[in-house]
């Protein structure tokens, strides 16, 4: 099946009447109209706290929040829907992890991340290895942008007990060999999580087929509200976890001496959850199934190519990352151009791309950059937002 990107941008009220070009979706996505009504429409007409109120109103909004969970398990292939937890996004849900799983760890044991991992995939895993003694090793990175895995065999070993990886790299777009990582990790004994924040918005994920232990992504990245996440583990994994953080509904019973747990997933959602965002996620997975996620990695892979062609045209330019499998996402610097200056300028023009450190220190380091230019796409995007965008991009060599 495929899409029109124009039409389907008409149902996105912030391009309405405006030439917005906006290429930043590695940073947040636009929402189309029928998420935005679905939100609306639940504090007009349901709105009252989930899983506690036993009014009307009350069943109305746990029903909904419980079918988004559903939506979500059916979306990535889970074997349960009792397997998905909602958080606010992809960083709390490393921090969950991260957290509950330090219980485990002991001094000299080994967690296994990588140097392209965004920062919410690097200091939750920092922070428990200086509390629990254990030692955080990376992966490196190659000349084209890839994790080099020549010699795989010295990273996963006995003493590894977990690897957190990401599906895909927000700054180069490199798509990671996450099925092979996750049977190396498995082979050695260890969990294996997938930071599947820039993964799930925009590629077909089955995560029987994948075999990870973990995956999180955030709803923003794909057209869902701000403040509504996932984390999905394997039941029995989740079972044996300690909770995160304690409060209303992930408890069973309190006594002044104790506690004991509700069972997973609410053991891990303390509080009123962010309901009407869960809500909203499931809107927008109705909404990307319509179009079809394997039809939008199409549209994505083909515009990519069309831009990195576009790109190599212009003087000066280099472009990082040179992974034969890549996602949306471009990271460049043009010789003489401030990115800050470069992204000021565009801005000019309408045209929206993020510039900076893109939360992976880490790997700018590696590419011997403080700062790169990067355009990340999502199914709004057509061929002509790159033409007025690479035109721009000239215009700006012959100002400087
Ligand atoms: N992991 C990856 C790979 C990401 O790209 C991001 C956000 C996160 C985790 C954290 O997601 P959050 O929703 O919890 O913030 N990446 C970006 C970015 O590239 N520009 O802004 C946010």
């Amino acid at each position: 099946m495929s899409f029109s990107p124009q039409v389907e941008k008409k149902k996105f009220p912030i391009f309405e009447n405006s030439d917005l070009i906006y290429l930043d979706n590695a940073a947040t996505t636009h929402k189309p109209s029928i998420v935005l009504d679905t939100v609306n429409k639940l504090y007009k007409e349901a709105n009252a706290n989930v899983h506690r109120a036993i009014y009307d109103l009350g069943n109305k909004s746990t029903k909904l929040y419980e079918g988004s969970r559903k939506k979500v398990s059916n979306f990535i292939n889970a074997y349960s829907e009792k397997e998905i937890i909602f958080t606010s996004g992809a960083t709390e849900s490393l921090n969950l992890l991260a957290y509950s799983l330090s219980k485990t760890l002991k001094e000299n044991d080994e967690i296994l991340i990588s140097e392209m991992e965004h920062h919410s995939n690097i200091v939750p895993w920092q922070i428990i290895s200086k509390n629990t003694g254990a030692k955080l090793s990376y992966i490196p990175i190659n000349k084209k942008g890839e994790l080099d895995l020549d010699n795989y065999q010295d990273y996963f070993n006995s003493k590894t007990k977990i690897v957190s990886i990401t599906h895909m790299s927000n700054v180069l777009g490199t798509i990671n060999p996450i099925k092979f990582l996750a049977s190396k990790a498995h082979e050695v004994g260890a969990l294996f999580i997938v930071d599947g924040a820039q993964g799930v918005p925009h590629m077909n994920v089955d995560l029987r087929d994948i075999n990870c232990d973990f995956y999180v992504f955030s709803g923003h990245k794909m057209l869902a509200p701000t403040g509504i996440g996932v984390l999905w583990g394997k039941y029995n994994l989740l079972n044996d976890m300690e909770p995160f953080m304690g409060g209303g509904e992930m408890i069973d019973t309190v006594t002044l001496k104790e506690s004991t747990w509700n069972e997973v997933p609410y053991k891990f959602e303390a509080g009123t959850p962010n309901f009407a965002q869960a809500v909203g996620l499931g809107a927008a997975i109705d909404y990307l199934n319509e179009i079809d996620i394997t039809s939008i990695a199409r549209h994505e892979s083909k515009l990519t190519e069309y831009a990195l062609n576009e790109l190599r045209k212009i003087n000066n330019i280099k472009i990082h990352g040179a992974s034969a499998k890549r996602g949306g996402v471009i990271s460049f610097n043009i010789k003489g151009v401030h990115s800050h200056d470069l992204a000021q300028f565009l801005n000019e023009e309408n045209i929206a791309i993020r510039v900076g450190h893109h939360c992976a220190q880490p790997l700018l380091d590696n590419l011997g950059e403080t700062s790169t230019a990067r355009i990340s796409f999502y199914l709004y995007n057509d061929e002509p937002d790159i033409e007025k965008f690479c035109k721009a991009l000239t215009k700006i060599q012959t100002y400087f």
